[in-house]
């Protein structure tokens, strides 16, 4: 397991690089050029800008996350191949850095959703929560100010010249079925993964955040049976999965160790963190810890110990506690200690399974 963490870059985030490199087993950033538009090639210099801050910082950039799907791609429309041609050339100029693992999504319209992102928890911290009956009947738009309307940080997957245009998208998605929008996630890998796989690079879709349907727009990447699919669209290494436990632990059916196992050599990249799910459907991102959540954190590691995990691990969104101000979920403190609770399970389960080579 690779340790790495997810920075916004420089202006962007209220964590350092230097803090980065001093959280233990901490090898690389996960990073993103978060002002170059969906479907827009990224340029050169912007990339050479990370490739000197890793180097001066001693952290890799082998994971980008995400280089993000264009609309038209998704709705399949037939400006679709300008883009997904965009995005190739996009791949291979990452390869000459040395990125390794691209994260991507194909989410309609909005990346991951909440309907508060300071929830107040029992012991006074703030965490990012979704409570399910407020979703339901919610205005799209009204979802959309409350988590873009911030003028200090552009929100990952909530950029601004979304706003304007949402009306126009929802319109745009009006016949696009779950069936179509798989026959379109097709489409784009047939023609992406290749292109990949020529460049050493690993395509790993993130699962939808929450993993099911809002505001009545299609959702392919809910569960197993959905992952299964995706990864027999193409058959290649390069066609993976970005496993994350707490998109996927919003369903209390999922079951994340056995998907570990079950697609163990197609998952280039771990997203761990935990969440608590109420009877109600209702959700909070609760600390790392096996025994604050619904998802048994304990047994992942475990899983992910078992099948020899080499892919990329980060933490996922902390809480935010001791005051810390910070992007929503993208604290330093949380997700540090989040580190150091999965390396401790991840280090415990490594020994065991040494003592039982050992036949002790
Ligand atoms: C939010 C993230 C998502 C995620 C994308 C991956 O904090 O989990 O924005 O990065 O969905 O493409």
């Amino acid at each position: 397991m690779r340790m790495v963490f997810r920075w916004y870059g420089e202006g962007n985030d209220t964590v350092t690089l230097k803090q980065i490199k001093q959280i233990p087993g901490v090898e690389g950033i996960v990073w993103a050029l978060h002002d170059v538009p969906a479907g827009e090639e990224w340029p050169m210099e912007k990339i050479l800008e990370y490739k000197r801050l890793s180097e001066q910082s001693g952290l890799h950039l082998e994971v980008v996350e995400s280089v993000n799907v264009h609309d038209d791609i998704k709705i399949g429309l037939p400006t679709r191949d300008l883009y997904i041609d965009n995005y190739k050339k996009t791949i291979v100029k990452l390869a000459t850095v040395g990125v390794k693992t691209i994260c991507y999504n194909f989410m309609p319209v909005f990346d991951w959703a909440r309907t508060d992102l300071y929830k107040e928890m029992e012991d006074g911290s703030t965490a990012l929560f979704m409570e399910k009956a407020k979703i339901e009947h919610m205005d799209p738009n009204e979802l959309v100010r409350s988590i873009a309307n911030n003028p200090d940080l552009t929100m990952p997957g909530w950029e601004p010249e979304r706003l304007g245009r949402l009306t126009e998208l929802f319109e745009a998605y009006k016949d696009v079925t779950e069936e179509k929008l798989r026959d379109n996630l097709r489409y784009f890998l047939e023609q992406v993964v290749p292109v990949a796989e020529e460049n050493g690079i690993k395509m790993a879709i993130h699962p939808d955040d929450p993993p099911y349907s809002i505001f009545g727009l299609p959702r392919i990447v809910k569960n197993r049976e959905d992952i299964r699919r995706i990864l027999d669209f193409v058959n290649s290494p390069s066609n993976g999965v970005t496993l994350c436990s707490g998109s996927l632990g919003a369903n209390p059916n999922n079951d994340i160790a056995a998907m570990v196992r079950e697609f163990k050599d197609r998952i280039p990249f771990a997203h761990l963190r935990n969440v608590k799910v109420y009877d109600n459907g209702d959700f909070i991102e609760s600390s790392h810890r096996t025994q604050d959540g619904s998802v048994d954190m304990t047994g992942v590691v475990q899983a992910y110990s078992e099948i020899g995990f080499t892919g990329y691990a980060r933490p996922d969104h902390g809480r935010h506690i001791w005051d810390e101000q910070c992007r929503p979920g993208y604290g330093l403190y949380d997700r540090a200690l989040g580190i150091m609770y999965l390396w401790g399970l991840w280090d415990a389960a490594e020994r065991a399974k040494q003592t039982k080579g050992q036949g002790a």
